[in-house]
């Protein structure tokens, strides 16, 4: 298996070309009055948690064509982690959804991903599916079910969720319900609004002292005509029911096509809410497609509000995670492309004029902000995107790196072809 020592001579044989490529772009934006070393320092520390589901082959409801090499228990999935912040020195956490991936011994499990450089993000509850031993049925939902049995299974299994968290030292739990309906008259909006706040209510009292809750909305999926958590207003009026503890998370597939995102992260930060992302891309629906892959102006807007906030408001530090399955890429290869994009879009972001921003919005010179961010959103920094990185001890081009090594053949050797991760 490659190594970091491997890396770090790759980057050296790589010196002279990287060099060509950055010192025209470093040269350009000192120029324009920028500090390149104080952006360089910002990606430095800027880190993307990898959902223990995306490391396998994601399918569509009509078929899965695994890869081979998959990861077969937990260990296997923090080991594929492990290797992405090798190559790329900016994934150094994994969330974990449980119970996909139950830590049966946590102190072994913590051990192992300490031993990667990683650490535990945000614990994920489900309740939108059934496991085998369940005691009740989801199927007509779980915090907003009418019957109290269901509810209270439901609150129990979202409380085992944060003592597994605390054991793997996770510091946020994120919520995200599946509960709707797909029939006018299935449910009482209000009365099911009201159940999953007193049902959120009661995880929310069993977080210690310096947890968070992030609640997740979804506009549609599983359920075609209402959720009970369909919008940003809703989840922001539950977590601010709830209490400070409580934050809103938004995932960048939950939403109606052509929602003004930006305009979201913008409301929650201002009012000290945006908890956490779950970054991908898509043109429908929740497709899960890899961050920026279909609409990377949008993206790069995202990150800008996301800059502005954390330079302008009193917002909490936010989770960053990437929430994406395929069924036709390589997944390694997908979070190497995924995580590339995110930093790209927060290098444009931190580069934008924003004293020429500001003076174009105060004289109403809508053309002047225009220039302001494209100049931004049109510049290439992969370069210092790859600059940062090497510094950090990551690969000069984990993509390619991950194919000259030829590590999916090595996994599928020593995993086989045949094997399936958990997840959708
Ligand atoms: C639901 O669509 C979602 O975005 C939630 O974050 C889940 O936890 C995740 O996908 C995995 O199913
Ligand atoms: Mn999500
Ligand atoms: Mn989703």
């Amino acid at each position: 298996m490659i190594t970091k020592n491997n890396i770090l001579e790759n980057n050296t044989a790589k010196k002279a070309l990287h060099q060509k490529r950055f010192t025209p772009v470093a040269d350009t934006l000192t120029d324009q009055g920028i500090d390149v070393e104080s952006i360089l320092k910002k990606l430095d520390t800027f880190q993307i948690a990898i959902p223990s589901w995306a490391l396998g082959t994601g399918g569509t409801r009509f078929a899965r064509f695994p890869e081979g090499g998959e990861p077969r228990s937990l260990e296997e999935k923090i080991e594929d982690v492990g290797l992405l912040h090798m190559l790329n020195a900016s994934s150094n956490a994994i969330s974990l959804h449980i119970p996909w991936d139950i830590p049966k011994d946590a102190k072994a499990i913590k051990e192992l991903a300490s031993s990667h450089g990683l650490l535990f993000d945000a614990v994920n509850s489900n309740t939108f599916q059934d496991q085998p031993d369940a005691k009740v049925s989801y199927k007509f939902g779980s915090l907003c079910h009418v019957d109290k049995h269901v509810r209270d299974e439901a609150i129990a299994h979202n409380k085992e969720v944060i003592d597994h968290g605390v054991a793997l030292g996770s510091k946020a739990l994120t919520v995200w319900l599946a509960d709707g309906s797909s029939f006018p008259g299935q449910l009482n909006f209000r009365e099911a609004l009201q159940r999953t706040q007193d049902s959120l209510q009661q995880i929310y009292d069993h977080l210690p002292a310096d947890w968070k809750v992030l609640v997740e909305y979804k506009p549609y999926e599983p359920y075609f005509y209402s959720m009970v958590i369909p919008d940003w207003g809703t989840s922001h009026l539950l977590a601010s029911s709830l209490g400070e503890k409580a934050l809103s998370l938004v995932d960048l597939g939950h939403h109606l096509p052509n929602t003004n995102i930006e305009q979201i992260v913008a409301i929650l930060m201002m009012q000290k809410k945006l908890g956490g992302f779950h970054f991908n891309d898509s043109k429908y629906g929740d497709d899960d497609l890899t961050v920026a892959s279909i609409k990377p102006y949008q993206f790069f807007l995202i990150f800008n509000e996301l800059v502005d906030g954390m330079q302008n408001t009193k917002n909490p530090e936010l989770s960053w995670m990437i929430d994406a399955s395929h069924n036709l890429k390589d997944p390694i290869e997908d979070l190497i492309q995924a995580i590339e994009a995110i930093k790209i879009a927060y290098a444009q972001a931190l580069i934008v004029d924003r004293a020429a921003l500001k003076k174009a919005q105060a004289t109403n010179d809508v053309s002047a902000a225009q220039e302001v961010l494209q100049n931004a959103f049109r510049t290439d920094v992969r370069a210092l995107v790859a600059e940062s990185r090497m510094r950090m001890g990551g690969a000069y081009d984990p993509l390619r790196t991950f194919r000259e090594n030829q590590i999916r053949k090595e996994l599928i050797a020593k995993r086989g072809l045949k094997t399936v991760a958990t997840g959708l």
